[in-house]
Order: structure tokens, then sequence, then C-alpha cells
């Protein structure tokens, strides 16, 4: 049996990565509801991160979407993030909200568009250099909507090309990780559409080439926990982007939709030493908040993260080999359901007090005031950068 107090250290270096767009107001094409109290530029988005973080102790840095948080001077915006106590991480480069790219971007047959796509990148990498990110996530919106409409395999020449300029300019500590994704908005075929595909143009580019992996972006039914095991195993898994989906890219709040999905690819990480002080995979949130408030919906994601972790690292591990390798089919089944149905919420609560953290960060948020304050203090939110 394992016990919580086995598994307390390793539940301390947890740090999940919030997103700032996940702040802003999104929705579908249908409709974008706008939600009182909105960030209207990149430090309220921070200021909202560090919130999360403040009552949970879970976040301690967030994600930047360029140019979704355009500032003139991101050193600033690094001290502004400091002081508030997290740290700016990954930046996200955007391809997919300009004319010129509606054919492709590092993938187009136009030499000028694929060098415009490529000086992007370079630019988030001086981003990076300023903001002290470590992470360059690419997430390609590139591939075609009819069979005959494009050169499959042209295209990934082109890709080949264009990601090892930019890999050459990324700095001796940093990662450019590469985001899959099977559809979506190209329909017959996508460019970067797998994990597959992801790793081999990562593994063709050198050792801080890495996959991202988004839980939203598999076709239903696909064994998540399976890629996360190889890639751990082939030492190429950069990061994860966590959410829940239904259908599509629902991008939901993570663990709301299947949480044994959660607990069986958070089984995995634990397996491949991913929760390890010297583990490069990075825990990222990547969601919207469509309908539910944004602050209240980040900290139920990253507690729902913390929740599984301690279910997983709770897993008798010693007792699931013995039953694995006596090929005892059910006692091994029945070994991995008890630790998913281990009710860990007590045992947090008080492990967090011990912390001086709230026993109930939502609750303790709630009663803040600050969802309150930012009603009354911000008038006209801005939009997350798409919808
Ligand atoms: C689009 O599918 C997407 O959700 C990707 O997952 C990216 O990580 C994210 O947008 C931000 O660019
Ligand atoms: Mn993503
Ligand atoms: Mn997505």
């Amino acid at each position: 049996m394992t016990t919580f107090s086995e598994i307390a250290p390793l539940l301390e270096g947890q740090a999940i990565e919030v997103p700032s767009w996940a702040y802003g107001n999104s929705g579908t094409r249908f409709k974008v509801f706008g939600t009182p109290g909105t960030p209207r530029t990149p430090e309220e988005k921070i200021a909202d991160a560090a919130t999360v973080h403040r009552f949970t102790g879970l976040a301690p840095s967030v994600a930047l979407h360029i140019p979704w948080d355009q500032v003139d001077d991101f050193a600033a915006l690094r001290r502004y993030a400091e002081d508030l106590g997290i740290a700016l991480g990954t930046v996200n480069s955007n391809t997919f909200q300009d004319d010129d790219y509606k054919l492709g971007a590092l993938t187009h047959t136009d030499k000028r568009i694929r060098q415009k796509a490529i000086d992007h990148h370079l630019a988030c990498i001086d981003v990076m250099d300023q903001t002290g990110s470590r992470d360059l996530k690419i997430w390609l919106a590139e591939g075609s909507n009819y069979p005959g409409q494009a050169d499959m395999r042209g295209r990934q020449d082109r890709l080949a090309e264009s990601l090892q300029t930019i890999y050459d300019r990324i700095g001796d500590d940093q990662r450019l990780v590469l985001e899959y994704k099977f559809f979506e908005p190209a329909f017959y075929h996508t460019d970067v559409p797998d994990w597959g595909t992801s790793y081999v143009q990562v593994a063709a580019l050198g050792e801080r080439a890495m996959v991202c992996l988004d839980t939203g972006h598999h076709a239903p039914g696909t064994n998540i926990e399976f890629i996360v095991a190889q890639l751990l195993r082939l030492g190429k898994l950069g990061s994860f982007d966590f959410n829940s989906r239904f259908y599509a890219d629902d991008d939901l709040i993570v663990g709301s939709a299947d949480p044994f999905q959660l607990f069986r690819i958070l089984v995995e990480c634990a397996r491949g030493g991913a929760f390890e002080a010297d583990s490069d995979v990075a825990f990222m949130l990547d969601q919207c908040h469509n309908i539910e408030k944004k602050i209240p919906g980040q900290i139920r994601s990253v507690l729902n993260v913390q929740e599984m972790t301690a279910r997983a690292l709770l897993l008798d591990r010693d007792a699931l080999t013995q039953a694995q390798e006596d090929g005892d089919v059910l006692l091994a089944n029945e070994i991995f359901m008890d630790a998913f149905y281990t009710d860990v919420r007590a045992d947090l609560a008080a492990w967090r007090e011990e912390r001086d953290l709230p026993a109930n960060p939502m609750r303790a948020y709630l009663e803040s005031g600050y969802q309150e304050q930012i009603e009354a203090d911000r008038v006209g939110g801005t939009q997350a950068g798409w919808n």
C-alpha cells in the first residue's frame, strides 16, 4: 500500500502552467458571451493567473500567446509577473489569423509567406529571451480541405526546412515544442496531425525539440495514455496541453469530461518519471471558459490535475507489477481501480493547510472579494484573441 504521506513530497513540486487566453472572453463560432471582470490587458490576465496561484499554490507560471499578449516591453511584463509571484512561461506562436496563411504558413509553397511565418517565430524567440521563457510552442493550423488540393509530401519537406531555421535560433536553455492535432481548421489533411508526425519532425531537429500532447487533439477512442508512455519512453514528451473534450477540440475543464482518462494519463506520467524533480515535462492547461467564470474555472482545473495526480501516485506499483507478472488480470485491474477510486480530498485539504494555503481554494477565492473587485473595476474586457 502506498500512503498519502509517502507521495506528499512528489506533490510538492507540482506546477501547472495556465494559459493567458483562458482569462479572456471566448466562445464558439455561434456566440462569444462576455464575462464581467474579463481582463482588458496582458497585465490583467497575468494578475488573474497570479490569483489562481495564490489560492492553489499550483500555477507558478502563465503562458503567453503572441500577438494576443503583445506589449512594448516584455522585460517590464516579466518584472510585473514576478512581483505578483509568478513567472512568464511558454510562448505560443500564432500563424492562423493572417490572410497570408490561408493555404499554409511554414508549409506554404510561396517562399515569401514561409519566411514571414519563420520571422514570426524568430520574433517569438526574441520575446522568450526577454521573458525568460524556456519553451516555444508551435501549433500549426495548416493542411488542406480537398484531396488533390495540396502536395502533402512536399509540405512535410517544407515544414522540416522551416522548423530547422527556427530551431537553429533556439537558445541553449530553450526548447521548441511541436503540437499536433488531427483536424481543424483543415478537414481533409493536417500537416501535423498526430504524435508520430510531430515526433518525426522534432527528432530530425535535435535534442531540444520535443512533442506537445494536447489531450483534446485526438480522435475519439484514442488511447492517449499509450502515446504518453511511448513519448516518455523516447524522451520526447515536452509538454501537455490539458483540457477535456466530449466531441472535438472542446477545450473544457481538464478532468471534467472523463476523470478516469486523466487518471490513466497521469499514471503513465508517474510510471515514466514525469513527476520526478529532474523531469523536463511541462504540464500546462489549454482551455477556454465560455460560459463559466474564468478564474474559478482555472482553479477547478488545476485542482482536478492535482487530485488525479495524487490518485495516480497512490497506485500500488509493486502490487500491480506482481499481479501483471502473475498474469492475474482481474487483480491487476482491481489494484488499478482501487487507486482511481481513492478519495484524496481530505488529505489534500490537510496538505494545503500545512503549507499555508486555503484548505478549499475555490471557496477561499469566492469569499475573497477578488471577483467582485474585478467585475467593478474592469469595463469592456477583451476577447481571448479568437473564438
Ligand atoms: C487550437 O487547437 C489550439 O487550441 C491549440 O491547441 C493551441 O495550443 C491553442 O489553440 C493555442 O494556440
Ligand atoms: Mn493546445
Ligand atoms: Mn486545441
